[in-house]
């Protein structure tokens, strides 16, 4: 098969940039974006940066990659769309965005609810749901948007992901530890080539994650 498909949803509180992410992915116009109030699937066929290197001669030169995008609102009221779109599109991936700038109480209980509703995707006995868990091979990305508010810098995303987000994210990969769990700072905004390359590197290991 020359076309593969990386699916994801992405989920974050209101006004991170997950829209922003996806009409950049797109390649569409950045400049005023409404909120979103539903669930909106996008799809977009792409090229990974690391298959221009690939010989001649392998197929995964040719190979399109089909993105598929899920994309929720961040409005906590509308949080149980997060669950929904979780069971209604079983995507390979979660990319969880935070904004750095924004509270992050409000995030950190938006990763939380995250975790917990994937679980319920799992199984309806909450039981069942944590054994299956510890087996679950999902992945995992928490993205850092708006870096361009931290001077560019991927040092502060990560000091200030350490001093936020570190107990939800542990509990996260407790909870499951055979998951894949990583994650990228960027600005879906700003930022030329070197923004596309972490982007694209994203994808990259989701791919690889998927496919080897
Ligand atoms: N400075 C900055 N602003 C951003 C960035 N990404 C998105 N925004 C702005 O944040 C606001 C909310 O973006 P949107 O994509 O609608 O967020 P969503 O609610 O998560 O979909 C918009 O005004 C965007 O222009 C970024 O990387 N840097
Ligand atoms: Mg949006």
């Amino acid at each position: 098969m020359l076309t593969r498909e990386l699916s994801i949803t992405i989920l974050g509180a209101t006004g991170v940039g997950k829209t922003t992410l996806i009409k950049r992915i797109k390649g569409e116009d950045i400049e005023d974006i409404s909120p979103t109030t539903q669930i909106e699937v996008h799809s977009k066929r792409i090229k990974l940066k690391s298959q221009q290197y690939k010989s001649a001669l392998s197929l995964e030169k040719y190979r399109t990659y089909k993105v598929m995008a899920v994309d929720c609102p961040g409005d906590m009221s509308l949080w149980p769309y997060w669950k929904k779109a979780m069971q209604d599109y079983k995507t390979n991936g979660i990319i969880f965005m935070i904004d750095p700038t924004q509270d992050t109480k409000v995030q950190i209980d938006a990763l939380t609810q995250v975790s917990n509703y994937f679980l319920m995707t799992l199984d309806n006995d909450i039981v069942k749901a944590e054994r299956k868990a510890r087996k679950a091979k999902a992945i995992f990305f928490l993205v850092v948007n708006k870096i361009d508010l931290l001077d560019f810098s991927k040092a502060k995303a990560d000091e200030y992901l350490r001093e936020n987000f570190k107990a939800a994210w542990e509990h996260l990969k407790e909870r499951y530890p055979r998951s894949f769990h990583g994650w990228e700072a960027i600005s879906a905004l700003k930022g030329g080539e070197e923004m596309y390359d972490r982007i694209d590197g994203i994808f990259e290991t989701i791919k690889r994650e998927l496919y080897g």
